[in-house]
Parts: C-alpha cells; sequence; structure tokens
C-alpha cells in the first residue's frame, strides 16, 4: 500500500479545498420564494449573499452507496423580521439521511415531516444533528456571525426544492424583541 501525505479535500482556514469541490453561493435574488416578507424582500440590494455552500463530491451525483460532504455559511441578517436562511428541501429518495454538525454561530434547523408538522432544533458549535428520511430540512442564522455547520449526506439522495417553494415550511422563524420565535405560517 501506498502511503498518501496530502489528502484529496483539506477544511483549512474555515475553507475546503481540493479536486471536485464545488462552491456556490444564494443571493437575494436567488431566492424569490422563501420569505414570507415579499416587500422587504424586493427593497434589499439582490446582490446580497444570504449563504454559500462548498461541497465535496468524490462520486457523481446519484451514485448509490456513495456520500457527499457540504459546508454551509449562513450570513447574519433578516428579510423584514425573518432570520438569513437556506431554501430548505426534502431529498428526492425520501428515505434518505443526513447529519449535520455545527462549527460556529447560531441558528435554528427547522425540521418538517411529510404531514407538514414543523418543529425547531438550536444549533451552536459542537451540536450534531440527525436528520432522518421523509422530514425537509431548512437553517436558520440567528446570530450575528456567519452560521457555519457540516453536512454529510447519501450521494443519491438528490434534492428537492419545488415542493418547499410551492407550500413553504407549515412555520417561520421571526426575530422578536431579538429572538428566535416559531410562528405558523399562514400561507
Ligand atoms: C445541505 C444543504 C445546504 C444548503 O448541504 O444543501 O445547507 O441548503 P439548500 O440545499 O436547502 O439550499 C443539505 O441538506 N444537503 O442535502
Ligand atoms: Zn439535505
Amino acid at each position: 500500500m501506498s502511503l498518501i501525505l496530502e489528502p484529496a479535500v483539506t477544511f483549512i482556514n474555515e475553507q475546503l479545498e481540493g479536486k471536485s469541490i464545488d462552491k456556490i453561493d444564494r443571493k437575494i435574488k436567488d431566492l424569490t420564494d422563501i420569505f414570507y416578507d415579499k416587500q422587504a424582500h424586493a427593497a434589499m440590494p439582490a446582490d446580497t449573499i444570504v449563504y454559500e455552500v462548498e461541497s465535496y463530491f468524490p462520486v457523481k451525483q446519484g451514485t448509490e452507496g456513495g456520500l457527499f460532504y457540504g459546508i454551509t455559511y449562513i450570513h447574519p441578517g433578516t428579510v423584514g423580521d425573518e432570520y438569513f436562511m437556506t431554501k430548505g428541501h426534502f431529498h428526492k429518495i425520501r428515505n434518505r439521511a443526513e447529519f449535520y454538525c455545527t462549527l460556529q454561530g447560531e441558528g435554528m434547523l427547522l425540521l418538517m415531516d411529510e404531514e407538514g408538522k414543523t418543529w425547531a432544533e438550536k444549533m451552536y458549535p459542537g451540536s450534531v444533528h440527525y436528520i432522518p428520511g421523509h422530514i425537509a430540512h431548512r437553517t436558520a442564522n440567528t446570530g450575528d456571525i456567519i452560521l457555519s455547520f457540516s453536512a454529510f449526506w447519501p450521494s443519491d439522495a438528490g434534492h428537492d426544492y419545488a415542493t418547499i417553494s410551492e407550500h413553504g415550511f407549515s412555520k417561520i422563524l421571526v426575530k422578536q424583541n431579538g429572538k428566535p420565535v416559531l410562528m405558523d405560517n399562514d400561507k
């Protein structure tokens, strides 16, 4: 066996580097469906970055039996009184699960089952979250610095964004008196 001294991918200075790393960002203009306050959304600079994702895809998307690794960085901020958050999704293959591990900052992991019941788990450095299959997931930054977390999911899971962009989660996370509160989504 040869001795491998350089890993294919490193995570140094809060950055994933190496082969097969994919980097994306989601700006205000890419997130037209998710925030409830459409007026506040329209008034914000379109190029404001809400979150970034760096992912390591060691195998092809859709490969059964493989794993993907990604780090999400959600910037601090709100649209109206709703915290900056990810689009959120079910996995396309519904029974595929996922782990999230918080690296820095504070936030909430919103979870929703297929009957539309929503709940949330607090995220803080060191918190580990198991997201079972059949559960939609979205993260929101409730702090003043970047919220970052690593994620591990099956390479055939896929992402179903359409269901969430059409119906949303049944609850929204808003800032009230400086604190996160989960409220019913009137839509
Ligand atoms: C994560 C998410 C990431 C961004 O890696 O993809 O946090 O959120 P959206 O995909 O909802 O925009 C994950 O859950 N992968 O399956
Ligand atoms: Zn996922």
